[in-house]
């Protein structure tokens, strides 16, 4: 142990370090934000599935959440507003052996990337979506997103929302999608399961993580501090795997139903376009180059 304390200080790693491009931290996330855990939890989801980080791609649309693909040191995409998943969808389908992650927020993945998701979701594209739901557009101060429950403020809604908000794992579920999970920012270990879960499995997988924001959404609705948040999913916070996901939207106080509620198995869109590809090709006779890669 050296003498000297500021030796002793360099000597410090913060046990992510390995994870992150620290060139670029400080990070802009405000403190007690969910992201810092939502990202631990997501690498050492993707450190159990013992795959290799060089075939592993983050693509991030805009926001808070958005900020993830400039901090994970893994290849990463920071595209513009509602379009990670169209870049994920090109990414996966020119190197079909990524694994590829589109960590965005609920904003960026239901309001403007809306028709993206259901899409993908539809032909169930290789990919892995987490969404990282705050009830609110976090990075622009705090206007309504899909998700702001009933009744709660925001800047776009200062006598409470008059909207539905859209309940994303029914939503994803809806669609097509092979994967749809819902955790918390608390549920850590849970949270690296379900990554795990999701850099195995084949098709279109959905997370949706609830993150507290303390800097918008709980100030405009009382909510108190970010450790307050936290201790409110805690409390509210049920897993139930069976749940029918089209049955367990959220609101201000209710329950927040978690699990893994759906975890099936449908033909992927890369089989299907080499199924189509085939079955085409034999009927013309035409020439087929059977390679590694079919085409
Ligand atoms: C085309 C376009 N429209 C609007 C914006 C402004 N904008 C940036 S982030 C954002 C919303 C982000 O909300 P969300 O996806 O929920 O992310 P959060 O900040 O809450 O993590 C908006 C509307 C933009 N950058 N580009
Ligand atoms: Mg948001």
């Amino acid at each position: 142990m050296p003498d000297d304390k500021s030796q002793q200080t360099e000597n410090l790693h913060h046990p992510m370090e390995e994870y992150l491009r620290m060139d670029r931290m400080p990070h802009i996330w405000c403190s007690s934000c969910g992201l810092g855990s939502i990202l631990t939890a997501f690498m050492k989801g993707v450190k159990q599935a013992d795959v290799d980080f060089n075939k592993v791609a983050v693509v991030s649309g805009i926001g808070c959440t958005g900020r993830v693909a400039g901090y994970v040191k893994l290849d990463s995409y920071h595209t513009t507003h509602g379009r990670a998943i169209p870049f994920a969808t090109g990414l996966k389908l020119a190197n079909r052996d990524l694994t590829v992650f589109v960590i965005s927020g609920d904003g960026d993945l239901f309001a403007i990337g809306g028709n993206h998701l259901i899409h993908a979701a539809r032909r169930n594209v290789d990919i892995n979506v987490i969404c990282v739901n705050n009830f609110i557009y976090g990075m622009t101060g705090g206007q309504n997103a899909p998700t702001t429950p009933l009744e709660a403020y925001s800047s776009t809604a200062p006598y409470g929302n008059y909207e539905q908000p859209f309940n994303l794992v029914g939503v994803a579920a809806a669609a097509g999608a092979s994967y749809v999970a819902r955790w918390s920012a608390l549920h850590m270990r849970r949270l690296a399961e379900s990554v795990e879960e999701m850099t195995k499995k084949k098709g279109f997988c959905f997370l949706e993580v609830i993150s507290p924001c303390a800097t918008v959404f709980a100030r405009k609705n009382k909510g108190g501090t970010g450790l307050d948040l936290l201790k409110g999913y805690k409390d509210r916070s049920v897993i139930n795997h069976n749940a029918n996901p089209q049955e367990i939207p959220l609101d201000m106080n209710g329950e927040i139903v978690c699990g893994v509620f759906i975890n099936k198995d449908r033909p992927t869109f890369w089989e299907n376009v080499l199924s189509g590809t085939e079955r085409k090709v034999k009927k013309t006779n035409l020439y087929y180059h059977d390679s590694k890669t079919k085409f």
